[in-house]
């Protein structure tokens, strides 16, 4: 949620709820304290456990061996915060477990490994799994949404087509603190004028010689695949603003 635009939460939530999700919260999986991840706690002991042994019990079991364990799968789409979700769950109040690994790209958990315990009694698990997309994504709209947010690998998409989305999309919802950022005059849609300056502006360019009839001239030319990369990365970060893409 720290990098989200929450301005219109309660349109988020009846959106979701149309769509059959109840619980929802928007946690920061960064920050040492988060009063959310407490609540997520508390949604998975009351609500999620009790709901989860009414399942279990109301469905005929054809395999009547008592295994009296249960696991929980986190699940999303890759690079979302699943491990990162876990491991602020571990830091708040749940029985410690290994640590899942995180990392700023998609895959980074390769396998179900992790798993951390939830609940004494039944025992209860959750457990970490790798992020999956779905194997045809609907629209390109979709998919460079998806890439700017880090779930699709930056080069099978190119950052210097990531960088032009983001663009669009930042002027598009009217988040102009790109131009004081980097030194602009004003916003601009036209990627290569911004990814100039960008570079400009932490010295990303390398000096070359041109050999021309009437002398040698040594010119500057901006390196636009190390700007892409640091607008891409600041977006990220949270460094533009707090962006909501849907
Ligand atoms: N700002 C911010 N960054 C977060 C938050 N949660 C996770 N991240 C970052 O997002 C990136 C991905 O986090 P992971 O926890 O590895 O994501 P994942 O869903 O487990 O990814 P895969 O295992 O690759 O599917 C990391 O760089 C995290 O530091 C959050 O609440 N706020
Ligand atoms: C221009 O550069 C070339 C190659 O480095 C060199 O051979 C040539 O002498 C230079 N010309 C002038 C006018 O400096
Ligand atoms: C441009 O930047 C990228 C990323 O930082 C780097 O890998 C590449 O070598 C740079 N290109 C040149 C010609 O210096
Ligand atoms: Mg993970």
């Amino acid at each position: 949620m720290d990098l989200a635009d929450l301005s219109n939460k309660q349109r988020i939530l009846k959106k979701l709820e149309k769509e059959g999700m109840t619980h929802v919260l928007f946690t920061d999986c960064l920050k040492q304290r988060d009063d959310n991840i407490k609540k997520v706690v508390n949604i998975l002991l009351f609500a999620l456990v009790p709901m989860v042994m009414d399942i279990i019990a109301s469905k005929p079991r054809f395999n009547r061996e008592e295994n009296t364990n249960y696991c929980l799968m986190v699940i999303g789409v890759p690079n979302v915060g699943k491990s990162s979700l876990i491991n602020s769950l571990r830091r708040t109040n749940l029985k410690k477990g290994r640590a899942s690994r995180v990392g700023g790209e998609p895959g980074i958990t390769k396998a179900v490994l992790t798993k951390i315990q939830v609940c004494e009694r039944p025992i209860m698990y959750l457990l970490d799994t790798p992020g999956v997309l779905p194997p045809k994504i609907e629209s390109v709209e979709t998919g460079m949404k998806l890439a700017l947010c880090g779930t699709i690998l930056d080069h099978l998409v190119g950052e210097d087509i990531i960088a032009d989305y983001l663009l669009y999309s930042l002027n598009r919802l009217g988040k102009f603190s790109y131009v004081e950022k980097y030194d602009l005059q004003e916003p601009s849609d036209d990627i290569q004028h911004v990814l100039k300056r960008i570079a400009v502006k932490l010295g990303k360019t390398q000096r070359v010689k041109a050999i021309t009839g009437v002398g040698n001239v040594t010119i500057t030319i901006p390196n636009y695949t190390a700007a892409a990369y640091d607008f891409i990365r600041a977006f990220r970060k949270g460094e533009l603003g707090q962006v909501m893409l849907d």
